[in-house]
């Protein structure tokens, strides 16, 4: 192989090596022979110099036409199309998820672009009557200065473009901090926006770890805005860390999605929809149906059909055509879902196919895991509470709707949800009663698109939302605006009563 490419950080428009010294390697999981890239391991130092460099550019970017920065945002989705293949065949190599899927990945962040660019000619606020003579009053939007975005390594860049387009057209400026399991796919996207002709200190680039690079990016008094997608524990420490600064701070963290099958449901819809869920991506989705909540009355069936299907699963490396599921990320993970299938054996579930780790011929080099399946799952187990993100999914049965929607509202998070039946009046019930920020009906949970908000609520989010028309909340600050045209004073209402 050639020899792998050394990433430098983007600072201020200049690559840039940490002044650690140090680097890191990407290798690919699903043959951990193959190094994708080599990364620099940044520090508080690294940091410091892109918040300035992000801070000074902040100066003219802020003033730049929003239109004109909308435009930049949709000629950068152009490119990004036409380099689309080419990224997703590099996306693959780091991530594992097959090609059909980092394509999508990319497709995502294009959608975004033009989605968000648009808003440069929209960004609308409000005018509103005055209570008094010969007054106009208005709210405007305006940008609120460095954003910290700090990414997450399944969707290396369909999530990152959620939060870095919204925020670049409403005239913030960047630091980004990727997920150090896949940070070539930001430079990919970003190096779309730079060739065409993005200024320079817009958006910055630190690689690194957590403790080294993230915590000093969320700490820094110069940026005011930290935007989260990563785990529940991760999210709150950043919530921690950033509370004393007063920052805003969005976060997008964990799920335990559930998808809620009635005895009335379209079978065949329900197994294509199961399997799409749970193993799509490895099961490596925040919306991952990671839980089947089935009546009774066609449990059996379910079961066996899933278990058949899981079971059949081509498995390997994501960049052969004929792969459906890829490996999991890295090693820890491997072993933290490796772990889970043991507890879910020890608690009692019955696992009904799968469970290992695939490591003869082909598998021996990545960290590849089988479809797995548990049924006799109860919703009190850990398997049926905790976010497991691999390829594990547990099937719980139940006796009528109402129990059904008490399981999946049982647990800690809120962010995705569907229901299979073909009786209108229990879809409209669990639009209603089901407690997560997503609710499918007659699909599975996973396939949120750009157009609606994006997040969920208890332990998943902390009340904002990404995409959707709200895409802009998080990146923007209101002013209210008051121009008195009478020449005198006038008082307000609250001053003024007779
Ligand atoms: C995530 O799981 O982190 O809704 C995001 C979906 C994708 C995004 C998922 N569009 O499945």
């Amino acid at each position: 192989m050639a020899n792998p490419r050394v990433y430098l950080n983007l600072i201020g428009g200049e690559w840039t090596p940490s002044t650690s010294g140090k680097t890191f390697e990407s290798r690919n999981p699903a043959d951990t022979r193959q190094v994708v890239g080599i990364f620099q391991d940044s520090n508080a130092e690294d940091i410091q110099a892109a918040v300035a460099a992000a801070k000074s550019a902040f100066e003219s970017w802020r003033l730049m036409p929003a239109p004109k920065r909308g435009e930049i945002l949709m000629r950068g989705a152009q490119l990004l199309q036409e380099r689309k293949d080419q990224y997703a065949v590099e996306m693959t190599r780091e991530m594992g998820k097959p090609v059909f899927e980092t394509g999508g990945d990319i497709v995502e962040a294009v959608d975004m672009a033009y989605f968000a660019g648009g808003e440069g000619r929209r960004m609308h606020g409000v005018t509103t009557p005055s209570e008094m003579h010969n007054k106009f009053q208005m709210s405007i939007r305006t940008p609120i200065g460095v954003c910290g975005l700090i990414t997450p390594w399944n969707f290396p860049m369909a999530v990152p473009s959620w939060k870095l387009l919204p925020a670049l057209v409403c005239g913030n400026t960047i630091v980004m901090k990727p997920a150090e399991d896949t940070p070539a796919s930001i430079f990919n996207l970003v190096q779309c926006l730079i060739d065409v002709g993005l200024p320079p200190g817009v958006v910055n680039i630190v690689t690194g770890y957590g403790p080294t690079a993230g915590q000093p990016l969320v700490e820094h008094p110069d940026v005011p805005v930290i935007s989260f997608t990563g785990s529940t524990e991760t999210g709150r420490l950043v919530n921690k860390l950033a509370a004393d600064k007063i920052k805003h701070v969005s976060l997008e963290m964990g799920g335990k999605n559930a998808m809620i099958v009635l005895d009335d449901a379209d079978l065949d819809l329900v197994f294509q929809g199961a399997v799409w869920g749970a193993f799509g991506t490895s099961g490596q989705r925040c919306t991952a149906t990671s839980r089947i909540i089935v009546q009774r009355g066609v449990a059996e069936k379910v079961i066996n059909h899933i278990v058949e299907k899981a079971s059949q699963m081509r498995i390997g490396d994501g960049t052969d055509s004929q792969t459906e599921m890829g490996p999991v990320i890295n090693q820890k993970q491997m072993e933290k879902i490796l772990n889970y299938i043991e507890i879910g054996k020890q608690e009692g579930a019955t696992l009904r196919c799968g469970g290992q780790r695939l490591s003869d011929g082909k598998y021996a080099n990545g960290f590849f895991i089988q479809p797995t399946v548990f049924t006799d799952v109860k919703p009190t187990m850990r398997i049926a509470q905790e976010e497991i993100f691999g390829p594990v999914l547990s099937i719980i049965t139940v006796d009528n709707f109402d129990e059904a929607i008490e399981v999946a509202n049982g647990v800690q998070y809120g962010l995705s949800s569907s229901i299979y039946t073909r009786d209108v009046n229990a879809a409209y019930r669990a639009m209603r009663d089901i407690n997560t920020g997503i609710v499918y009906i007659n699909a599975p949970t996973i396939g949120a698109e750009i157009h609606l908000p994006f997040g969920g609520i208890k332990a998943t989010g902390n009340g904002h939302r990404e995409a959707g028309p709200q895409l802009i909340d998080a990146f923007s600050e209101w002013k209210s605006v008051y121009v008195d045209f009478s020449g005198s004073l006038q008082r307000a209402q609250i001053d003024n009563v007779d």
